[in-house]
C-alpha cells in the first residue's frame, strides 16, 4: 500500500488562529502549519518596533531561537489615507485594547465618519528565520476602500469593513478563496514560498 509522503512543517510566529487558518489554507497539502499555540513554552515577544519588517523580524527571530527549522512570522495591518496612514503596525490595539477587533473597528467606523477619502490598504511583511537569524524578507498589499460600518462576517479583524479593489463586496462577504488569493497576506506568502523552494528545497524540516 502506498503512503503518503511526511509534509514538510512551517512554523509561524503568530498568536493569531485567523492568520495561521490563512497561511495553512492557502499551503495546502505542501506544509503543515504550526503556530505558537502549539507551543505552550514559545516566548512572548515584544513588538517594540515601528515598522512591519521591525516587527516581523523581532517575531521570527526570537521563536526560531527556541526551535528547530525555519520560521515564518507575519506583521500586518491596514493604512487608511485619511488617517495619514493609521492605524498601521498598530492595528491590532487601535481600539485600545490588543486583539479586540470589535472596539478596533469601532473606532475606526468612529474616525472615519462624514470622510469623504475612503481609500486604504492592507500591508503584510513577512520574515523566515532560522536559528535566531532572518534570512529575508518579503511585501505583500492589497489596495481597497473602507465602508462607513460592517459587512459579512468572514475573515477576521478589519475584513467586514475593507472592499478590496475591483470587487464591491467586503472582505467579510467575499468567500475565504478570494481573500485568500488576493489579499496581503497571499501575495507576500507566494513569494516566501518560491524563495524557499529556490533556495532550501527539500531542507525545510
Ligand atoms: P501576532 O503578532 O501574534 O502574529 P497580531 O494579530 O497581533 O498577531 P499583528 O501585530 O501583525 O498581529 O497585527 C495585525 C493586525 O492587523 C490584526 O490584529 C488586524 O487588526 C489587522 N489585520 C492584519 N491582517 C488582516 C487581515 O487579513 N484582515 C483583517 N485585519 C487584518
Amino acid at each position: 500500500m502506498a503512503t503518503m509522503p511526511l509534509q514538510p512543517r512551517l512554523i509561524v510566529a503568530t498568536r493569531n488562529p485567523h492568520k495561521s487558518a490563512e497561511i495553512q489554507a492557502m499551503l495546502g497539502y505542501r506544509f503543515t502549519v504550526l503556530d505558537a499555540t502549539h507551543f505552550p513554552n514559545f516566548p512572548e515577544i515584544e513588538e517594540t518596533g515601528s515598522t512591519f519588517l521591525e516587527n516581523a523580524t523581532l517575531k521570527a527571530e526570537g521563536i526560531s531561537r527556541c526551535v528547530d527549522g525555519w520560521v515564518l512570522a507575519d506583521d500586518s495591518g491596514l493604512e487608511v489615507d485619511a488617517l495619514g496612514g493609521a492605524p498601521g503596525v498598530w492595528s491590532s490595539s487601535f481600539g485600545g485594547e490588543e486583539g479586540n477587533h470589535t472596539m478596533n473597528n469601532a473606532r475606526l467606523i468612529r474616525e472615519m465618519a462624514g470622510k469623504t477619502e475612503r481609500g486604504a490598504r492592507f500591508r503584510c511583511t513577512m520574515v523566515l528565520a532560522k536559528d535566531g537569524t532572518a534570512q529575508a524578507d518579503f511585501c505583500g498589499s492589497v489596495e481597497g476602500t473602507l465602508t462607513d460600518s460592517p459587512r459579512g462576517t468572514g475573515g477576521f479583524g478589519y475584513d467586514p469593513l475593507f472592499i478590496p479593489e475591483g470587487y464591491d463586496q467586503t472582505f467579510g462577504e467575499l468567500a475565504a478563496a478570494v481573500k485568500n488569493h488576493l489579499s496581503h497576506r497571499a501575495r507576500a506568502l507566494q513569494q516566501a514560498v518560491s524563495w524557499l523552494d529556490a533556495n532550501h528545497p527539500k531542507k525545510i524540516i
